[in-house]
């Protein structure tokens, strides 16, 4: 396993629209291992494939207490959306960055699973924003797009600031 470099915001990279994944193989299933090594180490509770610059639909979850709940979703779709949740976010690509986001609060969700079969889940909670959170990233839409222009060159100008200072 590897971890994997992860792309940082305002990255144009970030707004690349993945593609579906074609055949769920060994080097599928080798970029989830990455992958979850990856937020685990971060630490996250998801990845998106668009985060580590790779443009296909994969994304890792896992938002138990202990770790030990991994969720991947290949070529994820959202079936249903309910309810309205406004809740704070955070993201890998943005470190340090937190805000309120209004996200449905219930999703049942369509996706293949790591042997290539189809599946059906329902979330709420925090896996529910979590979901569509990774599925935004596979659009190419970082949550900071949610909030208004003048918080979101602020949030530019901070991080440009600590790339700076990091360098
Ligand atoms: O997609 C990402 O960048 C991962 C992101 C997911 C997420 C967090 C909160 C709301 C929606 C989506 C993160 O994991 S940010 C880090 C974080 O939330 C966290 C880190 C350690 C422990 C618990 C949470
Ligand atoms: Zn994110």
């Amino acid at each position: 396993m590897a971890l994997l470099p992860i792309l940082r915001y305002p990255d144009p990279r970030l707004h690349t629209r993945a593609t579906p994944v074609r055949e769920v193989n060994d080097e599928i299933r080798r970029l989830i291992a990455d992958m979850a090594e990856t937020m685990y180490e971060a630490p996250g509770i998801g990845l998106a494939a668009t985060q580590v610059d790779v443009h296909k639909r994969v994304v890792v979850i896992d938002v138990s207490e202990d770790k030990s709940e991994l969720l991947a979703l290949i070529n994820p779709e959202i079936l249903e959306r309910s309810g309205e949740h406004l809740g704070e976010e955070g993201c890998l690509s943005v470190p340090g960055i937190y805000d309120k986001v209004v996200r449905a609060e219930r999703v049942k969700v369509r996706a293949l699973n790591q042997k290539g079969e189809s599946f059906e889940m329902e979330a709420d909670g925090l896996l529910a924003v979590c979901i569509q959170h990774e599925l935004d990233h596979l659009e190419g839409k970082v949550f900071v797009e949610y909030l208004s222009q003048l918080k979101q060159t602020r949030i530019k100008g901070k991080l440009a600031k600590k790339a700076r200072i990091t360098a």
